[in-house]
């Protein structure tokens, strides 16, 4: 029987070569995201796969919306192999004084408060099983701070917090968690970051070569694919171009 795993945020980026990767793996697979039209795409692309699909399209910063797409899923499907909490963003890049409280709200209510919502419904269910996988997307933010980070960087050190607080909780019950910290990966990550100026968001990866969707990919697909007495805490995945979050090299 095949394995079930849930990807949030899986319409694009890391999230949809996440469920490609996962897919070629032979996982049941539940795709959440707000963008319903590229969960279907995303779902017919899967299905090539032989593999069973559950589109499930809410929005994850509101907590009921987020409640009541669970509630609507079958005992089976509620019984997950894998969680990947990989729904977050970045919203706007501006010094503390002049951050806006919408992008605050966006980053915080998805990033810390989203993946959580999720893991509450979530855990127990694994609990039930004695076994069960959460991988929280996190990023070189976990560790490091940069100008203009601020926010975004204080919800990724959060999700690291979280990534240990969970693993501890969750030792007694056989529930592997571990974390992907990656550094500069082209996705829509900088176009909305920037609210969609391209020409800010391309300035980014200019000169170097960024990881792209499918190389963090490759690294979950090490974390799942370890033997069950192994787990992967954290892992940092950084372009060879790029030693920490503030030191680049630019041809
Ligand atoms: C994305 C990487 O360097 O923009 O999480 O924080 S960075």
């Amino acid at each position: 029987m095949n394995k079930r795993a849930m990807i949030t945020g899986a319409s694009s980026g890391i999230g949809k070569a996440t469920a490609l990767m996962m897919a070629r793996n032979g996982y049941n697979l539940i795709i959440t995201g707000r963008r319903e039209k590229r969960l279907h795409e995303l779902a017919d692309q899967l299905k090539k796969s032989e593999i069973e699909v559950k589109i499930m399209p809410f929005d994850i910063r509101d907590p009921q919306a987020t409640r009541n797409a669970w509630n609507a899923l079958s005992k089976e499907w509620k019984q997950l192999d894998v969680l990947v909490n990989n729904a977050g963003l970045a919203a706007g890049a501006d010094p503390i004084q002049e951050g806006r409280w919408e992008d605050w709200e966006q980053m915080i209510d998805t990033n810390i408060k989203g993946l959580l919502s999720i893991t509450r419904l979530v855990t127990p269910e694994m609990i039930k099983r004695n076994k069960g996988h959460i991988i929280n997307v996190s990023s070189i933010a976990s560790s490091e701070v940069y100008a203009n980070g601020n926010v975004y960087c204080a919800s990724k050190h959060a999700v690291h917090a979280l990534t240990k607080g969970m693993r501890i909780d969750l030792l007694p019950h056989n529930i592997k968690v571990s974390s992907i910290s990656p550094g500069m990966v082209e996705t829509e990550f900088s176009i909305v970051r920037y609210h969609g100026d391209k020409g800010k968001a391309d300035k980014v990866y200019e000169g170097l070569t960024p990881l792209n969707a499918d190389d963090v990919a490759d690294a979950i697909e090490f974390m799942i694919t370890r033997p069950s007495h192994v787990n992967v805490n954290d892992m940092l995945l950084m372009p060879t171009a790029q030693a920490s979050a503030v030191y680049n090299h630019r041809e």
